[in-house]
């Protein structure tokens, strides 16, 4: 990889289902495998009650920091293919998972389209993500609506988020 054509991605694990630390650490291990790509940061793993409709097990929330030569639809396509591997089925919307990931970031890039809106266009609801995500960026972002993510924080109504002991090996620990 040349470091000068990479782009810095910022990107959300999720799972409830399945033994959740086993296949975030399974994600981990295929985002350091994504071609063109280095695995730069992994944040601490998070428990958070599930938002979202009828009863379903809380989640394990991690943020990963990739640095990628892939373009953005490339990237989501080798996202899809981890969560496959991982046994993902698309069921109803906003349902429990084995394993979901998402592009929060992909450097400074704005993308609205009908497949795929980068930023995240939720992230700004989910301290699940913001929360991981600064404790691995250097940088405090702003998104599309002009707020950056520290102050966004602050007026977040949170999910009840918990540090957990579980660590993600991969990319340097912060
Ligand atoms: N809730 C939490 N806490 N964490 C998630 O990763 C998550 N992912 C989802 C929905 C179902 C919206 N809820 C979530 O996709």
């Amino acid at each position: 990889m040349t470091p000068e054509a990479a782009t810095p991605a910022f990107i959300a694990l999720g799972s409830n289902l399945e033994d959740p630390a086993k296949q975030l650490q399974r994600a981990v291990d295929a985002l350091a495998a994504l071609p063109a790509s280095r695995l730069d940061a992994v944040s601490s793993v998070y428990s958070s009650a599930a938002v979202g409709p009828g009863n379903q097990p809380d989640y394990l929330n991690a943020v990963a920091l990739v640095s990628t030569e892939l373009a953005p639809r490339a990237l989501l396509v080798a996202l899809q293919e981890i969560e496959q591997n991982q046994g993902r089925v698309r069921q109803e919307r906003w349902g429990p998972r084995t394993l979901d990931l998402d592009i929060l970031l992909y450097g400074e890039l704005q993308l609205d389209s009908p497949d795929l809106t980068i930023p995240h266009p939720r992230m700004h609801q989910r301290d699940f993500v913001l929360y991981p995500l600064r404790e691995i960026s250097n940088t405090n972002p702003v998104l599309p609506d002009g707020r950056d993510i520290d102050s966004i924080l602050q007026q977040l109504e949170g999910t009840g988020l918990t540090k957990t002991h579980y660590k993600l090996a991969g990319g340097h620990q912060p």
